[in-house]
């Protein structure tokens, strides 16, 4: 079997990657350790910044998202009993975010490739990466109890944090910077109207909590709860008994529950490997780099590589030049940096650490406040959040 690009995982970062180099008349298969239900169910992330609904647009995949996404020209931080608004249409005029479920624009892209024909293999297993540091590289991969060999020009390795693509590379190569924040997510997805129109952002003295939505029907929460926390320990109402805690601080705002849909929990991590290169294999996504969700910012990162990448390819493959896949890393790193300061920066804002005292939690909500009251810090929290033009 032969392809041009051999894409490993079908995640957001792997279909639009093989949805973007079709539309530049290049070949790929994208192979997926997952079948196709659990990977367009997968609850993951909601917002989406203008640039990656900018490159949606422009790939053909903006009909539903315009019907259904959900444009926010701000949010909302809670903290010290007051709520403040980061308005987006003041601070970064014309910029704003579209709140539009990450299973949603994997539905898209996989029936967009599927109805360009598109070659995406669920269900694969003992994906290993061959001959990737000569101009020949393969994958091989084991689907409907057959071995299969793909020779491919270059692989892409779109395969998660937990994938196999950047295990395969040799010790010594990859940098890996990183840190394991000292608690976890409690995801809930929730068939109950948003409580309030905006996301809200809430500091409290009993950990974080996170007010988001998918749709005006469905509503999604986050709690910080320990490492390690089992979704059993959270039985649904000691979910919204603490949600309220968390979030019903502002005189006369009231949450409203509803039956739980989804229940999970997320570890918290930030971890940058360098290069996202290796012989002619690519890293984009979660495979290279992971952010604590805090910021809304893993979706579009992976969105900014693939499309950094496909421009690359393209030049190669329209006229030999390695001159873009040379500093592909490199671009896309520098974004990758300012993305991870930008998270972390939110997650220690935000959150609760043990061990912290009384004087850690006076510098966040001075810090808040600065936030608040400040234009400049304003206007630095709003363009991170709604994303960094450019490269
Ligand atoms: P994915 O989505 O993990 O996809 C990788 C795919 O590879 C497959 N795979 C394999 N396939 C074949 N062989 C193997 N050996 C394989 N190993 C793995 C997997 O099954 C999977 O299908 O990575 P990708 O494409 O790079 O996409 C990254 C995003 O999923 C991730 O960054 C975001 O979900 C992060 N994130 C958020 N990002 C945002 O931009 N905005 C948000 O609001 C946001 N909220 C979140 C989030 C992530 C969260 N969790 C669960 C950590 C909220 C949460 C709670
Ligand atoms: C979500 O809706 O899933 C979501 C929103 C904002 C975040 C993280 C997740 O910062």
């Amino acid at each position: 079997m032969r392809t041009q690009v051999g894409i490993v995982g079908a995640g957001p970062a792997g279909l639009l990657l093989s949805h973007l180099l079709h539309l530049r008349g290049i070949e790929s298969v994208v192979l997926e350790a997952r079948d196709r239900d659990h990977v367009e169910h997968r609850v993951r992330a909601g917002v989406l910044e203008q640039g990656t609904v900018d490159t949606l647009v422009a790939a053909g995949l903006g009909e539903r998202l315009a019907r259904e996404g959900l444009v926010h020209h701000g949010i909302e931080l809670r903290f010290g009993g007051q709520a403040h608004r980061i308005a987006f249409d003041e601070l970064v005029p014309g910029r704003a975010v579209t709140v539009y479920g990450q299973q949603e624009v994997v539905r898209d892209l996989i029936a967009a490739r599927l109805a360009a024909g598109g070659d995406i293999r669920f269900g694969v297993s003992g994906v290993t990466l061959a001959d990737v540091t000569t101009t020949r590289p393969a994958v091989e991969f084991s689907h409907e109890g057959r071995r299969h060999r793909l020779d491919c020009d270059f692989v892409a390795g779109c395969d998660g944090f937990h994938g196999v693509c950047r295990a395969a590379i040799p010790d010594g190569v990859l940098t890996v910077y990183g840190r394991e924040h000292p608690f976890a997510w409690l995801g809930v997805l929730a068939e109950v109207p948003p409580s309030a129109a905006e996301l809200i952002y809430a500091h409290s003295d009993r950990g974080f909590a996170l007010h988001s939505m998918r749709s005006p029907a469905v509503s999604r929460f986050y709690l910080q709860v320990p490492v390690g926390e089992e979704v059993a320990a959270w039985p649904d109402e000691r979910f919204w008994a603490e949600l309220r805690v968390r979030l019903e601080t502002v005189p006369g705002w009231r949450l409203t529950a509803g039956p739980v849909l989804e229940k999970s929990v997320a570890a918290m991590r930030s971890f940058v490997t360098e290069p996202l290169r290796w012989g002619r294999l690519y890293l984009a996504g979660d495979a290279a780099h992971i952010v604590p969700p805090t910021g809304a910012k893993g979706l579009n990162l992976a969105a900014f590589d693939v499309g950094v990448l496909t421009t690359a390819l393209a030049a190669w493959f329209a006229t030999g030049s390695t001159e873009l896949l040379d500093v592909y890393s490199a671009t896309c790193l520098r974004r990758v940096w300012r993305v991870q300061h930008f998270s972390w920066w939110m997650t220690t804002l935000l959150h609760t650490f043990t061990g912290q005292d009384a004087y850690d939690r006076r510098l966040q909500l001075s810090q808040l406040d600065y936030v608040a009251t400040s234009r400049a810090a304003a206007t630095s929290l709003a363009e991170n959040y709604v994303g960094l033009a450019g490269a």
